[in-house]
């Protein structure tokens, strides 16, 4: 059967979960539409999600439509949970990206947005809730063209407006489609007035980019529109626009259509070499479930697997088809299908599987940094143990969330990428491990960088008293690595200063010559430098934005080893960081504040007030970077200032010095 494996992609609230719902509605897989706010939709299933209206979890479900198998993963819209959605969107071939015909081009949708470029997934865009009042697809394919700097080539032409709409044209075939509580009735569409115009607008915008379609300007086929439209998706230089109403059920059947004729369809050969990339891990009461997409070769029942990173095998005891969370066992799966797995142990998401005689590394999806953290603490001594199990239960599930102990307090501190993400892994802690824990107040992780660095510092690690010894000499530089940006679009008055943004990441180079250091010691060295970055002298928070140079060294004949030098390379770099002049770093996270115009003020002054940088303000909308630290409990102060009118968004915008 021929595949397509899809995400669905959008700010918070945009509709990917109804979307997900009527899909598995219309093409049979179930028999009754389920709705969010009644927490009955098949993929919200964790409590959690039911309890909060918000989906959480990326999940999985499959369908069937015009011959195709169609596996979908439903992603939540919360930046807090972007991590599972980079993760979903590393393994898909292609995605539907939903918008709120209201309110257009959101921060979430824009940043899943640039994940999806980043990965080269080709994209479909539905524009959803065009039965709200105020839905508008024409502001809304303006604002796609402006902000995501993608041509929106428009499919589709909707039938009556707000909460008079009743269905849309297919510009591609020329169809009338209209629903009535859900039935579909099709019929001819006339090229007459805002249709005919409407196609010949699509016809342009194809021929301006598509050799094929060119030829055919004065005349063109539905054939060479519809080839045309999959050529410029698969190759990313344009999106095909189309719209309803996932709510009232208008516009799914077309929205499939597209899917099968415009996404691409899963690469891989299922006669190959075993290459699969876990992307999700879940610890289920009945055991931990591993997901995995398969792109090459076929993984049957039984089978014993190779985990090329971690150099260990696992052993595939069950193979399962997921929907949601319900599962289906099967013998075998193949390149092109994304499956769960029960019976592996240790993989964790971005760990590859594959064939021992061919080991294989895929590329890892990109894991987002930890934010925020808060202390956990079992209120009893026989929870304590329990609670680190736990702990890592979690950390195995969630790459994004990480737990240490603090060296000065002694308390075990979990951080993630917001307060919702926490919040979420908590309440996991008490109703999934029962623990009874006590939870700190939220605070934000700090990094650490070098203002000034070191040049020529050497550092001797020697242990020579008797026995083998220990040997390694090293001479270190240490840099700053900065990238100054430019404050935007400052006005006066606010009291802006400039800023530096620190990039992060750091380096290492080694420019000793003459090979008095072996090449492997200096791989040991550079490791031995990547562990002292894991904690500045600051405060023992992770360094950022330094380089490291080795320039000299210098070995003993007998005494000198990888573990010395690795040794030396940690001892060296925290020695020669207690000699830097270091800066604190704080993260910032761009906010943009939507509320009535005379409340603004108000917002204004309390944004400056908790040091934040305006960067724009028109009409009713301001946007301001903000340290993250300015955010715990803002969605209460703003409701205060304005009424309960305000709404914000937020993301991440990096670090920046702490004042
Ligand atoms: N009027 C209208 N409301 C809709 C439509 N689609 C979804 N909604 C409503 O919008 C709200 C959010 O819908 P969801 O499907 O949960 O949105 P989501 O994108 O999955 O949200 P997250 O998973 O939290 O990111 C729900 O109350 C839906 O009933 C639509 O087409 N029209
Ligand atoms: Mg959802």
């Amino acid at each position: 059967m021929r595949v397509r494996n899809l995400g669905i992609l959008a700010h918070v609230d945009a509709g990917k979960t109804t979307l997900t719902e009527r899909v598995l509605f219309t093409t049979g897989a179930t028999y009754k539409r389920g709705e969010v706010h009644d927490g009955t939709t098949v993929t919200d299933f964790d409590p959690q999600e039911r309890d909060r209206g918000i989906t959480i979890f990326a999940a999985a479900v499959s369908c069937d439509w015009a011959g195709h198998r169609l596996n979908l993963i439903d992603t939540p819209g919360h930046v807090d949970f972007a991590d599972e959605v980079e993760r979903s969107l590393r393994v898909l071939d292609g995605a539907v990206v939903v918008f709120d015909g209201v309110a257009g081009v959101e921060p979430q949708t824009e940043a899943v947005w640039r994940v999806a470029d980043r990965y080269r997934v080709p994209r479909i865009v539905f524009v959803n809730k065009l039965d709200r009042p105020g839905a508008d697809l024409d502001r809304v394919v303006d604002d796609i063209r402006a902000r995501l700097r993608v041509e929106p080539l428009v499919a589709q032409v909707p039938i009556g407006r707000e909460s008079d709409l009743a269905g849309v044209v297919n510009l591609v075939g020329m169809r009338r489609l209209t629903w009535s509580d859900g039935a579909l009735k099709e019929e001819h569409a006339d090229r007459d007035g805002a249709v005919g115009a409407a196609r010949r607008r699509l016809e342009e915008a194809v021929a301006e980019r598509h050799a094929g379609a060119l030829d055919e300007m004065d005349d063109m086929s539905d054939a060479t529109l519809r080839r045309a439209l999959r050529d410029l998706t698969l190759a990313g230089e344009a999106v095909v626009v189309l719209c309803g109403s996932a709510y009232r059920q208008i516009g799914v059947e077309p929205l499939l259509d597209a899917v099968v004729d415009y996404l691409p369809a899963p690469a891989g050969d299922p006669a190959g070499n075993l290459a699969a990339l876990v992307f999700k891990v879940h610890s289920a009461r009945t055991g931990r479930l591993t997901y995995l997409r398969i792109y090459d070769g076929t993984l049957r029942k039984g089978d014993i697997v190779w985990d090329a990173g971690a150099q260990r095998t696992e052993r595939v005891a069950r193979i399962l088809r997921v929907q949601a969370d319900r599962h289906t066992a099967i013998d075998r799966a193949a390149a092109g299908d994304i499956v769960a797995v029960a019976g592996v142990k240790t993989a964790r998401p971005g760990t590859t599987l594959c064939a021992r005689e061919h080991p294989v590394l895929l590329e890892q999806p990109r894991t987002a940094e930890p934010l925020v953290s808060v202390a956990v603490e079992a209120r009893t001594r026989a929870d304590a143990e329990r609670l680190t199990t736990a702990l890592v239960t979690l950390v195995d599930q969630d790459p994004s969330l990480s737990v240490r102990v603090d060296a000065e307090t002694g308390q075990t501190l979990l951080s993630g990428l917001g307060e919702l993400h926490l919040e979420v892994a908590v309440t996991k802690l008490r109703r999934d491990a029962g623990l009874d824990v006590t939870v700190g107040r939220p605070q934000v992780a700090h990094r650490e960088t070098i203002v000034r660095g070191v040049t020529g510092f050497r550092y001797r690690h020697a242990k020579q008293d008797g026995g083998a010894g220990q040997f390694a000499d090293i001479v270190l530089d240490v840099r700053p690595v900065l990238d100054v940006r430019p404050v935007r679009d400052v006005r006066p008055g606010f009291g802006v200063r400039p800023v530096l943004g620190v990039r992060p990441g750091e380096g290492f180079a080694s420019t000793v010559t003459g090979g008095r250091v072996p090449a492997e010691f200096v791989r040991a060295v550079e490791a031995g430098c990547r562990e002292a970055l894991q904690a500045g002298p600051l405060g023992g928070h992770p360094v950022v934005g330094v380089h490291v140079t080795l320039t000299d060294g210098g070995t003993h004949p007998k005494d000198s080893s990888e573990l010395a030098f690795r040794t030396a390379g940690k001892l060296g770099l925290r020695a020669a960081l207690a000699t830097c002049e270091m800066a604190l770093l704080e993260p910032v996270v761009d906010v943009t504040v939507t509320a009535p115009a005379e409340t603004l003020g108000g917002v204004l002054g309390d944004l400056a007030a908790h040091r934040g940088q305006i960067t724009d303000s028109t009409g009713e909308t301001i946007t301001a970077t903000v340290p993250l630290a300015a955010l715990f409990g803002y969605a209460t102060r703003l409701r205060s200032q304005t009424h309960g009118r305000g709404v914000f968004t937020a993301r991440p915008a990096g670090y920046r010095p702490a004042a």
